[in-house]
């Protein structure tokens, strides 16, 4: 009996030590469009969020990145700042919660982060002219 409860103990430990909170995120463009293949991703907050953005463009210009903000950030002036920060186009910000680098069509980038608090915290890629209809918000609950 002793046993059992001390194995039972054992996988309750197991269970709780492989945290759900390191999650993986994936998302990426669709094909040669503008476009994010989600507009919502869903984390819990206190997650340790690993985001990989695959750039799934054949195109040559085709360049994106996932800029992620703080809830309630305007975004479109925010996209608007970032034009005169190329080639990142990321521009100094107290909204910016994490970004991925600039990626060329078929590459992959990834970025790491944690959200404490819940919230709705969009995202956008920044490279000129595609700020919107590249958007998509991170619900953090
Ligand atoms: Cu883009």
């Amino acid at each position: 009996m002793k046993k059992l409860i001390l194995g039972l103990f054992l996988v309750i430990m197991l269970v709780a030590c492989s945290s759900p909170k390191d999650v993986q995120l994936t998302l990426s463009s669709v094909g040669d469009t503008m476009k994010y293949d989600q507009e919502v991703l869903s984390v819990k907050a206190g997650s340790k969020v690993t985001l990989t953005f695959i750039n799934s463009a054949k195109m040559a210009g085709m360049n994106h990145n996932v800029v992620i903000l703080k809830p309630k950030t305007n975004v479109k002036k925010f996209a608007s700042d970032a034009l005169a920060h190329g080639p990142s186009y990321v521009p100094p910000s107290d909204n910016i919660i994490a970004y991925t680098a600039m990626s060329n069509p078929g590459e992959t980038v990834t970025v790491s982060f944690t959200i404490d608090k819940s919230g709705y915290y969009p995202f956008v890629c920044t490279y000129p002219g595609h700020a919107t209809s590249m958007q998509g918000v991170i619900r953090v609950n």
